[in-house]
């Protein structure tokens, strides 16, 4: 099913007037404060994050997957949802592919329909980390496998997925490797990480000249003993051995407990080494929750920092990509990237506000109370009327949600696709 922009428009009417009020009253406060809103507000629309199409459908743990009915059933269908989700939050513009479950069979097919809903490819994500049929196993790694002919099979799979990436116009590779050991002893830590090194180098050397790789880490699972790329220092160690544009990937959920993720994000922009985004939320570890469900102050100082460091001429904004990696166990997907978008919408908007000028002195002269209230004020300021404004002026709704309630989306995609339909995916 397709939203015009003519429905979501009349939708909108009965809303538009108190939405007026609300974001009159916030515009002076800010103007008075010296912001300048037009600015702000283009700031916010410009401000577009790929989505997954892995999380379209319900995820589900190794205890079980509950369907939620409607799921897309083929690319095709996942390109529908993102197309509903852009129509309705204008925060969304592309969609994040992962190889082998998104395999397009009618690659101009999947392409027209892609530019008929103005969606984009973003990075492409090769996948060793699960068995699908290929020669090799990957049950005891890929790139960094003892093995040099699964080596091989896992580069010629990389290959293959920027192959398909340069037919639908994407820019960059996103590899992120389950690769470890579940026990001491099982394989040389130092050996796999060299054997990874080359084998990034190998994939490195077939990118197309304006390819960027995004190198993702997470410290563990599924291996529970080492994982070859544990963090962001090896991560950068890696990318700066494979060449220029191979830098490392922020997956939020990928760090153990209480890490200070926004000091990570600022020591990569220092070094112009910040790949890009995978935004979720999580409370112990790889939880792929809805971005800022649980640690939405974290969420603003990592865009506190991004801001920053882009404002400084650390790293350029436009290098960095943005996406959303999460999993769906209990909401529908689509709401639940709804409430995503936002929330990345809503802490970015929060960081533009921060006096960077006044927390600059108040480093300086070590007023570690006034530096603390500089932050304060602007995560406490309640900024939706400004990001609902930009997403009306991009043509989205002024409330998507209840939008996407009003007209039963999720029942009529139950009608078309089937109360079991199963997406392709995690
Ligand atoms: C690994 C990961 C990685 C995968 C995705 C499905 O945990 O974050 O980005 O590609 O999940
Ligand atoms: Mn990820
Ligand atoms: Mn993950």
């Amino acid at each position: 099913m397709k939203l015009t922009s003519d429905k979501i428009q009349e939708l909108n009417q009965s809303k538009l007037s108190s939405h007026q009020e609300e974001l009159n009253f916030l515009s002076n406060r800010l103007s008075k404060e010296g912001h300048d809103v037009e600015s702000l507000i283009q700031k916010i629309k410009d401000f577009q994050i790929a989505v997954p199409s892995w999380a379209l459908g319900a995820g589900g743990t190794r205890f079980g997957r509950f369907g939620i009915g409607g799921e897309p059933r083929t690319l095709e269908e996942k390109l529908e949802d993102i197309g509903l989700l852009k129509a309705l939050t204008q925060k969304t513009d592309s969609v994040s592919l992962h190889i082998p479950w998104d395999i397009p069979s009618d690659v101009s097919g999947v392409k027209e329909l892609a530019t008929d809903l103005g969606i984009g490819f973003d990075a492409m994500n090769s996948n060793t980390f699960q068995d699908y049929g290929q020669a090799e196993t990957y049950k005891l790694g890929s790139l960094g496998n003892a093995k040099k002919s699964i080596r091989d099979q896992a580069v010629a799979h990389n290959i293959e997925v920027i192959e398909i990436g340069e037919k639908l116009g994407s820019k960059g590779l996103t590899v992120w490797l389950a690769d470890g050991s579940n026990f001491p002893g099982q394989s040389s830590l130092r050996n796999s990480l060299q054997w990874t090194q080359e084998s990034l180098q190998a994939i490195y050397g077939k990118m197309p000249g304006d390819w960027k790789m995004l190198l993702e880490y997470k410290p563990y699972e599924p291996n529970f003993y080492h994982t070859i790329i544990p963090d962001w220092g090896t991560s950068s160690l890696l990318c700066k051995s494979v060449g220029d544009r191979a830098k490392v990937l922020v997956d939020l959920g990928h760090h153990l407990p209480n890490t200070n993720i926004e000091q990570i994000v600022a020591t990569l922009m220092y070094q112009d080494m910040l790949a890009g985004f995978h935004f979720n939320d999580s409370k112990y570890g790889d939880d792929d929750l809805t971005t800022g469900s649980i640690k939405p102050y974290q969420l603003f100082l990592i865009f506190c920092e991004l801001v920053s460091g882009a404002e400084d001429g650390a790293q350029a904004w436009e290098s960095i990509s943005w996406m959303i990696d999460a999993s769906h166990n209990t909401k529908d997907p689509i709401e639940d990237l709804m409430q995503a978008l936002e929330m990345i919408g809503v802490c970015f908007t929060k960081a533009l506000l921060v006096d960077r000028k006044k927390l600059s002195a108040c480093q300086i002269e070590g007023d570690v109370v006034g530096a603390q209230e500089c932050l304060q004020a602007a995560f406490q300021c309640d900024v939706r009327p400004l990001v609902k404004e930009a997403r009306i002026q991009n043509g989205g709704a002024c409330d998507p949600i209840s939008v996407y309630r009003e007209l039963e989306i999720r029942k009529k995609l139950i009608n078309t696709r089937g109360a079991d339909s199963r997406s392709t995916g995690l």
